[in-house]
C-alpha cells in the first residue's frame, strides 16, 4: 500500500518536502494558508485540501514546516491530532521545541522535532542533514519517510528540545565563521586582491579549521586550559593587528572590534597566558 503523509506548509521548503515526496509515489496530501502554492504540486500528483482538519485525517504522518511554532499552534488549534506522529521541522528554539512536545503529549500525538541544515535546493541529497529528536517511536515510525528528505537523519535522543539546540549550536558556528569571512574579504578587497581565491583557500584549509574548532572543544569539555601552544594574547594580537590594518586601508572593523571586547575581558581575568578555550569561562 502507498505510504500517506500530509505537509502542512509550503513555502520554499516546504512546497520541495512535498515534491520529493511525491516523486518518491507516496500518496501526499497537502495544505496550505496561501492556496495558490499548491497548484504545481497538485500538478504533479499530490492531493490537495483547503481545510486542515482533512489534511491532518488524511495520513497517520503529518510533516509541518512553517515560518515558526507560533504559526504551527495557530495552524492545529482546533485539529484533532489523537494517534498521528507530527513531525515539526520548522525551526524553532529548545524551548519552543519543549512546549510543543507538551502540547502534543496533552493532545494524544506521538511528537518529534526536527531542524534542517540545509537549504531547499540542498534537500534529497544522501548528504543533507536533519537534526531529530524527541519520541523514538515517532523517529522510527517516519524515518524512513525522512530519509527521502534528507539522507543524513541525526536523531539526537528524546529530549525534545536537542534537535532545536543542535541546529542552533551549528548555524552559529557557521555563521560566526561566515562573519570572520566578511572582514576577511574586505582585507583582501582593500590590497585589490580577489575575494574568490580567499574562498578557494579557505576551502582547501577547511580540514585544518574543522580541527582547531573539535580540538578546542575538548579543551572546554576537559576544563583544560593552561600549557597553549598559541597563547590566547598571542591570538588578541592578531585582532590588534586587524583594527591596525583597518584603520591603515579606512575600511569598517566590526567583527575585530566585537572580538577584542571579549579577548579584552579574558585579559583582565588573567586569561592571557591560557588556552583560547578560556574565551568560554569569560562566556560563561
Ligand atoms: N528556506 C530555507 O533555506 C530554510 C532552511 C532551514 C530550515 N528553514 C525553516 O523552514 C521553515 C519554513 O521555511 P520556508 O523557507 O518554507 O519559509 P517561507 O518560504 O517563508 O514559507 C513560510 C511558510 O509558513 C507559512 N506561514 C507563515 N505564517 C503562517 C501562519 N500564521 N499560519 C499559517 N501558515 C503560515 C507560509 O504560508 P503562506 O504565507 O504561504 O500562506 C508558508 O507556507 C522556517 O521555520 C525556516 O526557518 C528553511
Amino acid at each position: 500500500m502507498q505510504e500517506k503523509v500530509s505537509i502542512i506548509g509550503l513555502g520554499a521548503m516546504g512546497s520541495v518536502l512535498a515534491h520529493l515526496l511525491v516523486q518518491e509515489k507516496l500518496a501526499v496530501t497537502v495544505w496550505n494558508r496561501t492556496a495558490a502554492k499548491a497548484e504545481r504540486l497538485i500538478k504533479d500528483g499530490a492531493n490537495y485540501t483547503d481545510d486542515i482538519h482533512a489534511a491532518v485525517l488524511a495520513s497517520p504522518l503529518v510533516i509541518i514546516c512553517v515560518l515558526d511554532y507560533a504559526a504551527t499552534t495557530e495552524i492545529l488549534r482546533d485539529v484533532d491530532i489523537q494517534g498521528k506522529t507530527i513531525v515539526q521541522l520548522s525551526t524553532g528554539t529548545p524551548q519552543d521545541a519543549r512546549e510543543m512536545a507538551v502540547m502534543m503529549q496533552s493532545r494524544g500525538a506521538s511528537y518529534l522535532d526536527g531542524a534542517i541544515l540545509a537549504t531547499p535546493s540542498q534537500m534529497g541529497q544522501p548528504s543533507t542533514p536533519i537534526f531529530l529528536s524527541g519520541a523514538g517511536k515517532a523517529f522510527e515510525r517516519s524515518e524512513a519517510v525522512l530519509k527521502i528528505l534528507a539522507g543524513t537523519l541525526l536523531y539526537m535522543g528524546d529530549a525534545p528540545g536537542a534537535a532545536a539546540a543542535w541546529d542552533l549550536a551549528a548555524l552559529s558556528s557557521m555563521f560566526g565563521m561566515m562573519f570572520g569571512f566578511f572582514h576577511g574579504a574586505r582585507i583582501i578587497e582593500a590590497e585589490g586582491l580577489q575575494v574568490a581565491a580567499l574562498g578557494n583557500m579557505i576551502s582547501d584549509i577547511s580540514p585544518v579549521l574543522g580541527q582547531m574548532v573539535k580540538s578546542t572543544a575538548d579543551d572546554i569539555q576537559q576544563e583544560h586550559y593552561t600549557s597553549p601552544q598559541s597563547s590566547l594574547e598571542l591570538c588578541a594580537l592578531s585582532f590588534e593587528l586587524m583594527m591596525r590594518q583597518a584603520a591603515e586601508s579606512n575600511i569598517q572593523s566590526p567583527f575585530p572590534v566585537f572580538a577584542l571586547e571579549l579577548f579584552n575581558k579574558a585579559r583582565a581575568a588573567g586569561y592571557g597566558e591560557e588556552r583560547l578555550a578560556a574565551i568560554m569561562k569569560v562566556l560563561r
